[in-house]
């Protein structure tokens, strides 16, 4: 049996801390497909076709990963794509909470997809889209937090080249 597994995020933008959640996945699964949320109410400073981009970017060399983008609940899209796992990563003990709430309702929802959380990499233990697009805004360096494409794309974003 193929195991697939559907890493979901907003990704606005990608940063290193994501790409080693999917990267490891991608040991453990078949597949991974990296679903980008399409999110109506909030204002992301990437669009979802500008995230999906950039994503694809840094996944170009790993034949196992698809990119694609989901709108509404994240248990029909896994059920969509015949999926058996979802995958998240864990920073902190605020992290947990929202996954404790989320994954519960995603397993009454339905129990035969299983949530696989994996503990983030220490160096990437505080790094957030939201700390990176704060840093990048404010002329900050992010070498080291975001791939180089992202470094570029976050400085088109603020006008900074
Ligand atoms: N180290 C390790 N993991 C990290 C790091 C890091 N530094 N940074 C982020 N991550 C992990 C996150 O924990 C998460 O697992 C993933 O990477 C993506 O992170 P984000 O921040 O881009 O995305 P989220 O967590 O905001 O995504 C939330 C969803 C889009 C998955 C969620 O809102 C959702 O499923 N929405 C659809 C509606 C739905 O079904 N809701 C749930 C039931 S009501």
């Amino acid at each position: 049996m193929v195991t697939t597994a559907v890493a979901p995020g907003s990704f606005d933008p990608v940063t290193n801390g994501h790409l080693d959640i999917i990267e490891r996945s991608t040991k453990i699964f078949d597949k991974v497909i990296v679903a980008v949320l399409i999110n109506r109410n909030k204002t992301p400073l990437f669009n979802i076709e500008e995230r999906v981009a950039l994503l694809r970017d840094s996944f170009r060399d790993y034949p196992n990963v698809e990119v694609d983008s989901f709108d509404g609940l994240l248990i029909d899209y896994v059920r969509s794509k015949d999926a058996q796992v979802i995958v998240r990563g864990l920073r902190a003990v605020t992290d947990f909470e929202y996954e404790m709430q989320t994954t519960s309702i995603n397993r009454k929802m339905d129990e035969q997809i299983e949530t696989f959380f994996m503990m983030t990499n220490n160096q990437y233990s505080y790094l957030s889209s939201s700390i990176v697009k704060e840093v990048a805004k404010n002329k900050g360096d992010v070498t080291g937090l975001v791939p180089a494409h992202v470094q570029k794309a976050l400085k088109q974003k603020y006008n900074l080249i």
